[in-house]
Parts: C-alpha cells; sequence; structure tokens
C-alpha cells in the first residue's frame, strides 16, 4: 500500500527558517557558487509577495464589489495579470542578474534595459497561472523556471538561451495563492515549501524535502474533454474509475482548473494531473517552458514523473517559446500506468 504521508515538520534546527535563510544555506553547500543566483531567488520571491498581498486585495475588492463595488471584475482581473506579469519583469530585468527573460504573457523574450547590468540565468515565468478563476476567489499561481544563458557576451541575451531543454534547468519553482500563500522551489536538490506568514511579511519553511508518493488515488483532468480525447486516454480514465478488487481503484476525481492548485494537491497526496491532447488542442494545451517543464523538475526532484505520454518532459527541446505540450504528471506509477493506456 502506498503511503500517502508526503512531508514531514521541519526538523528542530531548520524550524523558522526564512525562505532567504533557506536559499542561503542552499549556497553555502553548493561548490564554487557565488551568490548570484540566490540573489535571483530572492528577487523572485520579493516579486511573489508583492503578487500575493494583490491577488488577496483583489478578493476583498471583489468581495465588496458583491456590495456595489464592481472594482475586481473582469478587467480587474485583467490588470491583475499585467500586474503580476509587470512586477517579475520590472524587478528581475533591472536586478542584474538575468541576461533574458520569458514571459507566458510577452510575445517575445524581455532583455534588460539598456544601461542595467546583464546576469548569467533566464527566467521564464507564467506570472499568474489560473487567473480566469481570480473572479471566483479560487487558488491561482505563479511558476518560474531558471537556466543559465549559453550565448556568448555580457549583454542582453538572445532566444537560444530560452529555449533549452527542461533537463538544464538550475532552478524551478511555483508560488500557489491559496488559503495560505505557499512557495515551494528546488534547485534539484530536494522540493522544499515554505508558506506565508502575512504578519511578517516572509516565507517560512513548513514543508522539508516533499516527496510524492509513489502511486496515489486521485485523478485530475478535464472530464468535458472526453469525447475530443484519443481512445487510449479515454480508456485510461475510464479504468481510474473501475473499482477494482484491492480497493486501489476507483480513484477521485479533483479538478480546480489552475495548474499550480492542482499539482499541489498532486504533490503533496499523489495521484496524476494531465492535460491531454484533444481534437481542439493537437498538442493539449499546457505550454512547455512555463508550465510542464518547471513542475516537471519539481515532480522528478520529489520522486515523481512528468511526460506528454511519449517523452520525458524535461527531455524536450523546445523549438519555440510558446510551445504547448500535453501533460502527464503526478506519481510514478500512476504515469507510467497512463503511459501504457496511451501506447495502447
Ligand atoms: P487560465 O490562466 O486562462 O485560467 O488557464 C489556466 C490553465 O492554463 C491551467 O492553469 C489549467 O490547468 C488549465 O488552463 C485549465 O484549462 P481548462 O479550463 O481547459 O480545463
Amino acid at each position: 500500500m502506498a503511503s500517502h504521508t508526503t512531508w514531514q515538520p521541519p526538523e528542530p534546527d531548520q524550524r523558522g527558517f526564512t525562505i532567504e535563510r533557506h536559499i542561503l544555506e542552499g549556497q553555502r553547500s553548493a561548490k564554487g557558487a557565488t551568490g548570484e543566483l540566490t540573489a535571483l531567488l530572492q528577487q523572485i520571491t520579493l516579486c511573489t509577495k508583492i503578487i500575493a498581498s494583490r491577488v488577496n486585495m483583489a478578493g476583498l475588492a471583489d468581495h465588496l464589489g458583491l456590495t456595489g463595488e464592481t472594482n475586481v471584475q473582469g478587467e480587474e482581473v485583467q490588470k491583475l495579470d499585467e500586474l503580476a506579469n509587470a512586477t517579475l519583469i520590472r524587478n528581475l530585468s533591472r536586478g542584474g542578474k538575468v541576461c533574458a527573460l520569458g514571459s507566458e504573457e510577452e510575445s517575445e523574450p524581455v532583455l534588460p534595459p539598456a544601461g542595467y547590468p546583464t546576469g548569467k540565468y533566464v527566467v521564464l515565468f507564467d506570472p499568474l497561472d489560473g487567473s480566469s478563476n481570480i473572479d471566483v476567489n479560487v487558488s491561482i499561481g505563479t511558476i518560474f523556471s531558471i537556466h543559465e544563458r549559453v550565448s556568448s557576451g555580457t549583454t542582453g541575451g538572445t532566444v537560444q538561451d530560452l529555449l533549452q531543454a527542461g533537463v538544464k534547468q538550475v532552478a524551478a519553482g511555483y508560488v500557489i495563492y491559496g488559503s495560505s500563500t505557499m512557495l515551494v522551489y528546488t534547485t534539484g536538490q530536494g522540493v522544499h515549501g515554505f508558506t506565508l506568514d502575512p504578519t511578517v511579511g516572509d516565507f517560512f519553511l513548513s514543508h522539508v524535502d516533499i516527496r510524492i508518493p509513489t502511486r496515489g488515488k486521485i485523478y485530475s483532468v478535464n472530464e468535458g474533454n472526453h469525447a475530443s480525447w484519443a481512445p487510449g486516454v479515454q480508456k485510461w480514465v475510464a479504468h481510474l474509475k473501475t473499482p477494482s478488487a484491492d480497493k486501489q481503484r476507483p480513484y477521485s476525481a479533483r479538478y480546480v482548473g489552475s495548474l499550480v492548485a492542482d499539482f499541489h494537491r498532486t504533490l503533496l497526496k499523489g495521484g496524476v494531473f494531465a492535460y491531454p491532447a484533444d481534437d481542439k488542442n493537437a498538442n493539449g494545451k499546457l505550454r512547455l517552458m512555463y508550465e510542464a517543464s518547471p513542475l516537471a523538475m519539481i515532480a522528478e526532484q520529489a520522486g515523481g514523473a512528468a511526460t506528454t505520454g511519449k517523452q520525458r518532459i524535461l527531455d524536450i527541446q523546445p523549438n519555440e517559446l510558446h510551445q504547448r505540450v500535453p501533460l502527464y504528471i503526478g506519481s510514478k506509477e500512476d504515469v507510467e500506468e497512463a503511459v501504457r493506456f496511451l501506447e495502447g
């Protein structure tokens, strides 16, 4: 029987670690570290704290909106999306640690403005994933992925710096703006989760070395698309719903419609999230660089797996910034089982 306990309370000596302290400890144990990645992660953390505070206010304004103050409807949601994007771009492009940025909201790479220093990293991000959920107060998130630049030179980077396979990521993470705000990240040394204490304004270590169960009991997929899935996908989902003698099935269905929220639950409880290809979206809906690849690094670092059904997500060499991929991600055994059904 698979264990469903995925994280332990912090060791006594780690209790009370702020995220800054945790990042610095990681730097101390990394041979040859210059502190640049540490500084970049700190810049990203600051951005997400700013976004978290705006997201929380949007919820409040939406609530007030019911009494006649309609300032957080449609247009405002759009503003929040833009605000998250602008916050990340403004802070990271001027912070001296990147040579280029890629945003789900921008068609082209964003370079540091003239006169600002460049650094050896690139960051790709989805500033506010699941943003259509803002107006109904459902969890949303920010996802980020960090690579080292591959182009030579000390000025702005190129699109080739952004178009790297996920296996080359040096760090990846996400922030979920939910019932509490949590930041989960990896630099390739396990996956760690921090909870924002809004009264202090800082993230504190709450989930040490998260391990995803090898098998779960939850599947997460938009079943409204059932009719346009390939037969293998339909058979797989039907299988998950069919009771088994060992009581492992039927699985429970959970689908928020915010990838960060669905992934976060999958990471902690196990199971599988999928956004398959379908008749409308031949390559699925989710973006490789801003969604699939960073979450795949986290899943693998936690002992899970991520695939398109045919290929490991982290092995895909992207050929365009906004490339889409089918995604099956979560507990190793659940993902492997999905692949067996897809292969027929
Ligand atoms: P929005 O940012 O437009 O809400 O899209 C969210 C998302 O990219 C991802 O977070 C969800 O997993 C997925 O789309 C949901 O898509 P469906 O609404 O087609 O199920």
